[in-house]
């Protein structure tokens, strides 16, 4: 049986652009070996070296760094760094962006990563993954400036994420549309095994941390009381998914249809999730199966962001899930209102 590997279809893709020069391809085939590598660690965690368990550093976000996350941020800045075809690379793990010394040959791209995302669930054998998000330099001159590092979403050229699951996933999209590719673990090579991903118009579940129900705002509990009232015209009731794991919970919802969230709350009042290392690169993953992400009032990749780590409320997921949300959202609700749904 003739099957496509993941630079294969790479290089595919990359014809279809006839300004390409291969550096792009180059880029990509360097975060598979990255991918390759991490997953490895992952999949032998817990087998001789001790992998698990903290590092004893707090990182910029203020979260302890298990050595899972410091591995995986190392190996691909390492890899990606030396590569030749990036000029700056900007991580969930590093305060600073990482400016590509001259004599490692700067490229035109800019890298960003959330290097092992849903790190909380290493040692508890969940899955986890890797987020990355590809831009083209934009200021001239050798210096990475700003309008480089704090680009709209929708500059962003390429797109993915590793899913360390069951089998590793690796799924991407170049704006022309969204492809999975799944690791064979004994040639060692990713496989096409979900060409032109498409997430359902609407889905039948919901993801969120509803622990958070007492931090929420009343707009958001209206919303999720809603989603468990009995009412099969429309659906309902939702079932509820939630890992803790954006990219695991992000790649069920694109499988299977649905709307993950992660609004403001009173802990957080820009929210939790990263605009550059989560929320833009899975934005621009899910517009391209058909679906949509929004901060509950703004396309995500509309924004424009001021700082490498800021933070925003995020629903994501099927068109007419993450439409409704906005909807909702935006009707002004009582306190309490919500209520009504539970006793329905
Ligand atoms: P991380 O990047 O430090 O791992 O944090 C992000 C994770 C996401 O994977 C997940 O969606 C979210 O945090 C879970 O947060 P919570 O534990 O508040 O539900
Ligand atoms: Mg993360």
């Amino acid at each position: 049986m003739e099957r496509t590997t993941l630079v294969q279809h790479i290089r595919q893709q990359e014809k279809a652009n006839p300004g390409a020069t291969g550096e792009f391809s180059g880029l990509m085939n360097e975060v598979m070996v990255a991918a390759k590598i991490i997953s490895l660690q992952v999949n032998s965690a817990g087998i001789g070296e001790d992998i698990f368990g903290l590092t004893g550093k707090i990182n910029i976000q203020g979260e302890e760094v298990k050595k899972l996350d410091e591995f995986s941020d190392i190996t691909f800045t390492k890899i990606i760094g030396q590569s030749g075809t990036v000029c700056a690379i900007t991580s969930e793990e590093k305060d600073e962006p990482y400016i590509i010394p001259p004599e490692d040959h700067p490229g035109k791209y800019i890298f960003m990563m959330d290097p092992l995302d849903g790190s909380s669930n290493i040692d508890v054998n969940v899955n986890i993954g890797t987020i990355f998000s590809i831009y083209r330099k934009k200021s001239l001159g050798t210096d990475v400036t700003d309008e480089d590092i704090l680009q709209k979403g929708v500059e962003q050229i390429a797109a993915g994420y590793i899913v360390y699951g069951s089998s590793t996933i690796f799924v991407y999209t170049s704006g022309q549309g969204v492809h999975g590719f799944t690791l064979d673990p004994t040639l060692g090579e990713f496989f096409l095994s979900h060409p032109d991903l498409a997430i359902p118009e609407q889905g039948s579940t919901y993801s969120t941390n509803e622990g958070n129900w007492g931090v929420w705002e009343e707009a958001q509990k209206d919303l999720v009381a809603y989603l468990k009232e009995d009412d099969s015209s429309t659906g309902r009731p939702y079932k509820l998914r939630y890992i803790g794991s954006l990219v695991a919970d992000f790649h069920r919802t694109l499988l299977k249809g649905g709307l993950f969230m992660y609004p403001k709350d009173s802990k957080s009042p820009k929210g939790k999730l990263r605009f550059s290392f989560e929320a833009a690169p899975l934005a621009f993953i899910v517009e391209q199966a058909g679906g949509k992400a929004s901060t509950g009032v703004q396309r995500v990749l509309e924004i424009t962001p001021t700082g490498i780590h800021d933070r925003l409320p995020l629903f994501i997921g099927s068109k007419k899930d993450v439409e409704m949300a906005e909807e909702r959202l935006a009707t002004p609700v009582k306190k309490g209102s919500w209520f009504k749904w539970l006793n329905s």
